[in-house]
């Protein structure tokens, strides 16, 4: 099986510009990171894309993640990067005045400034931005339920980019900044592909999967034990024989295993893992 996960280097470069030009329109920042891997989700170039600019950090999809473990991560994040994080799980039910009230009050000096050069008050621009899948959509579509007013196309935005009035103190743009995932760390790697935020076609189910296992394994031993009916370490093909997922004459079916236990984790089937610890950074 392919122990590796393909990377487009070239894509980067471009994706990098169509980003640091968005960030340019924009008082505030609001990046979106996935709670269950919340070091190798936040993108370590993001504060020279758009330096000095105010960033709200939403630490999404805590529903899913490890208690014990978000508020640690959020504590971390919020004094390495001096920005606010806030845990969210955008799918549920969310105070959404929490975030425009932040992004309110992180607007202030920018928005004080601009009175003092004498220029006209207006809303506090602000757009998501963050890997795929860590729920950037989701926190558009949160923020925009509120008001549908879309306030017209500006100078300087492309015409599909919209920006969304959300009330009469913020404008937002109706379509998020992806991060490009794209960077030459195998263990990064790894986990963007366990919470399925690179595409599928970059790498092997069976490699990725047998390497969430171990992490599982590691952190969460009597969970995956039990959630599989096993006895031991787990494997894929221990999984397919104790779960009956067999082939033609009793073989192990491993593809579809290592597709399950994808599937298993990624919708917390298995239980409410965080697949990163502070110490593996050298941050505690
Ligand atoms: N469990 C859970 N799922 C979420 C959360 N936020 C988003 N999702 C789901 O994650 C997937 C990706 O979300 P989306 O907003 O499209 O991410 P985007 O790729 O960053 O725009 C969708 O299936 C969402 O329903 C969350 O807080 N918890
Ligand atoms: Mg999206």
């Amino acid at each position: 099986m392919a122990q590796h996960i393909h990377w487009y280097p070239g894509h980067i470069a471009k994706a990098e510009k169509e980003l640091r030009q968005k960030l340019s329109l924009v008082d505030v920042v609001i990046e979106v990171i996935d709670a269950r891997i919340p070091y190798s989700s936040r993108y370590k170039n993001i504060e020279k894309l758009c330096p000095n600019k105010p960033r709200l950090i939403l630490m999404n999809k805590t529903d899913l993640s490890d208690e014990n473990y978000n508020k640690i991560w959020a504590k971390i994040i919020q004094k390495e990067t001096d920005c606010k994080v806030l845990c969210t799980s955008l799918n549920n039910k969310n105070d959404i005045n929490l975030i425009t009230n932040l992004i309110t009050s992180l607007s202030e000096d920018i928005m004080k400034k601009r009175l003092e050069k004498g220029l006209l008050a207006r809303p506090t621009r602000t757009m998501v931005v963050g890997m795929p899948n860590t729920g950037k959509s989701s926190a558009i579509n949160k923020l925009v339920k509120k008001s549908k007013t879309k306030t017209g196309a500006k100078a300087g935005v492309t015409r599909i980019q919209q920006w969304v009035r959300i009330n009469d103190k913020i404008e937002l743009l109706d379509t998020p900044g992806i991060i490009p995932t794209v960077q030459n760390d195998q263990n990064q790697a790894k986990n963007l592909a366990f919470v399925n935020s690179i595409g599928e076609n970059a790498y092997d189910f069976e490699y990725v999967a047998s390497e969430l296992l171990n992490v599982l394994y590691k952190y969460y031993k009597d969970e995956i034990i039990k959630y599989y009916d096993l006895e031991d370490e787990p494997t894929i093909e221990k999984i397919a024989l104790a779960k009956k997922w067999i082939l033609k004459k009793e073989q192990p079916d491993i593809k579809r295993t290592a597709q399950i236990i994808l599937s298993n984790f990624r919708e917390g089937k298995i239980g409410k893992f965080t697949l990163e610890r502070p110490e593996e950074y050298g941050l505690i």
